[in-house]
């Protein structure tokens, strides 16, 4: 008999925006074959727990998978997965991703939850799911966590080659409702090609989950997932979600000599440094395949910060100057996410990258920003959250907290409210945001017409020009009415 695995994405984003859900995808892949899967998505369905519940009576069903990050995610796992607990006290509850990586004790000594699953999750996965169905220790599965008089958390398993592991099972899910329309293309779906990242910047998440490792798909497989995409749902976007796509330059280049040609516009992350080391040569070849955009973390306009950051690697606030002029040469637009009101001194910090934004702007105009305010991870030996502990920062003891509206704002990264960051000083980010956001209205936006660029701007022209952001009462009523894309709103 062929037992049924139910899977839980909770709600990420806003309707219409929704990613194909590759966290579940990818841990559902490895035991499509042997049993039966269903995805239940919250970016889908207004009440998940209706559903989960309905279809766990209907295949009886004993596990319930379901990925975590912090924020609105959370926030919907939390009473939901309460709900479902409530309503079937027999049901497995696990959970994997980065909230279960980076946060295990707090969900372990929680009721709606039973186990969880840390870091590259495919393999244990697998093991925990014939454990349940056919018996064994499962107190013994690498990576996992449990409850056994307290939470105890298993060491890593072994990493996974992804070249060894199967294709997401794309025959199993609605793929069409994923395909979405953006600044790529008409018909835009996500894959992502590698896991890990072999940096270890202390305010970033990626670190906990891979520990410094990084395991690709070949150049040659990733063409393959590309053109299945396109010859059965006819893309011509793609955004790779991957951490860091760019860390070997010859898959990169082999990737793109196999997509050119096919039409497909392509997003992808990558590192400063690592694309400012590329030839002209692979540069010349991204452009022909169809990159378009891609996402770096420019983090600071401060160096002495970078290094606080444990940035690594060659990351300099003048590599980033030579890499948007580099792409505005090539014509790909970069898109630049910054890390601002770093303790100790966020106003300091603030105003050092706000005078480099504006750099990079009259270098590269089509720059996008993604403005995040630092919230700290935890990370052993961490410079920023060591300084945030001094300042009075803890992380919340139970899950209810962490589901509340104050710590989801915390991981959305606007308005984080960690003890260092005052008021004024988040106005400031924000006003700054709404006046170079009105000067220089984003590309990815397919509705803002010419003229609203050119009132835009006009608009707001004194104030950028005079470095004058306070009170841009006239620009967010503007923003508003205009109702246009402001990439930090949607990042991620
Ligand atoms: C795609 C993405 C999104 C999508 C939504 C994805 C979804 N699930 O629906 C969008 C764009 C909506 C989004 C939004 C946000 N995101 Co986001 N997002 C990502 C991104 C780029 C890729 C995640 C992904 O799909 N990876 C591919 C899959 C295959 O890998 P994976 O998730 O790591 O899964 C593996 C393991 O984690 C594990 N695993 C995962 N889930 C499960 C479940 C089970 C049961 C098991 C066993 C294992 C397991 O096994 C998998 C296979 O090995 C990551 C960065 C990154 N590249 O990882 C950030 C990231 C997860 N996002 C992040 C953040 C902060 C956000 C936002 C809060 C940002 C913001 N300011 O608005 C929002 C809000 C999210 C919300 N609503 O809760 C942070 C999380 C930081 C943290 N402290 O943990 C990350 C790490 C980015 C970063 N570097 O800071 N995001
Ligand atoms: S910020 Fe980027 S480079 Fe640094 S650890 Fe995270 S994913 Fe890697």
């Amino acid at each position: 008999m062929r037992h049924t695995v139910l899977f839980y994405n909770p709600i990420s984003t806003s309707p219409g925006k929704q990613r194909l859900p590759l966290s579940i995808l990818a841990v559902a892949a490895v035991i499509s074959e042997d049993y039966d899967v269903e995805f239940i998505d919250g970016n889908l369905i207004a009440d998940p727990a209706a559903k989960i519940i309905e279809r766990v009576k209907a295949t009886n069903a004993k596990l319930l998978a379901c990925t975590v990050m912090p924020g609105p995610q959370l926030r919907q796992a939390v009473p939901v997965c309460k709900q479902v607990k409530a309503a079937l006290p027999d049901l497995t509850i696990l959970w994997g991703g980065y909230f279960p990586t980076q946060h295990a004790e707090v969900i372990l000594n929680s009721d709606c939850v039973d186990y969880v699953i840390q870091g590259q999750g495919e393999a244990p996965f697998r093991q925990f799911v014939d454990t349940l169905h056919s018996g064994g220790a499962i107190t013994e599965i690498p990576s996992l966590g449990y409850k056994n008089g307290g939470p105890h958390v298993n060491p890593r398993a072994p990493n996974v080659p992804m070249n060894n592991l199967p294709w997401f099972p794309y025959d199993k899910i609605d793929v069409s409702r994923y395909v979405g329309r953006s600044y790529l293309g008409t018909r835009v779906l996500n894959h992502n090609t590698s896991f890990g990242c072999p940096f270890a910047c202390n305010f970033c998440a990626v670190v906990a989950l891979s520990n410094r490792r990084w395991l690709p798909e070949s150049a040659e497989r990733v063409a393959d997932i590309v053109t299945h995409l396109q010859d059965n749902w006819g893309i011509n976007g793609l955004e790779f979600h991957d951490m860091d796509f760019f860390v070997n330059e010859g898959r990169t280049a082999e990737f793109a000599d196999r997509i050119s040609g096919k039409g497909i516009n392509w997003w992808a992350l990558g590192r400063v440094d690592t694309l400012m080391s590329y030839s002209d040569e692979t540069w010349e070849k991204m452009k022909r395949s169809g990159a378009k955009m891609l996402f770096m973390g420019a983090e600071s306009g401060d160096d002495e910060t970078l290094k606080r950051m444990n940035k690594g690697g060659r990351s300099s606030t003048n590599a980033t100057l030579a890499l948007v002029e580099r792409m505005k040469h090539y014509g790909i637009v970069p898109e630049l996410s910054f890390v601002m009101g770093n303790p100790p001194d966020p106003r300091d910090d603030i105003e050092k990258t706000i005078a480099f934004i504006r750099k990079i702007k009259q270098i590269n105009p089509a720059t996008e920003l993604v403005l995040y305010i630092y919230t700290p991870v935890p990370q052993e030996g961490s410079i920023l959250l060591d300084e945030a502990e001094k300042l009075g920062f803890r992380f919340p003891a139970t899950l209810d907290e962490w589901a509340s509206p104050e710590w989801a704002k915390f991981a959305m990264r606007r308005d984080p409210g960690t003890p260092w960051f005052r008021d004024s000083v988040r106005r400031r980010v924000r006003n700054f945001e709404a006046v170079i956001n009105a000067y220089y209205p984003t590309v990815t936006d397919l509705r803002l017409t010419g003229n609203y660029r050119h009132l835009l701007k006009g608009i707001s022209g004194w104030r950028y020009k005079l470095g004058y952001y306070q009170w841009p009462y006239e620009l967010k009523a503007l923003q508003r009415a205009i109702h246009y894309r402001r990439p930090e709103t949607t990042g991620f």
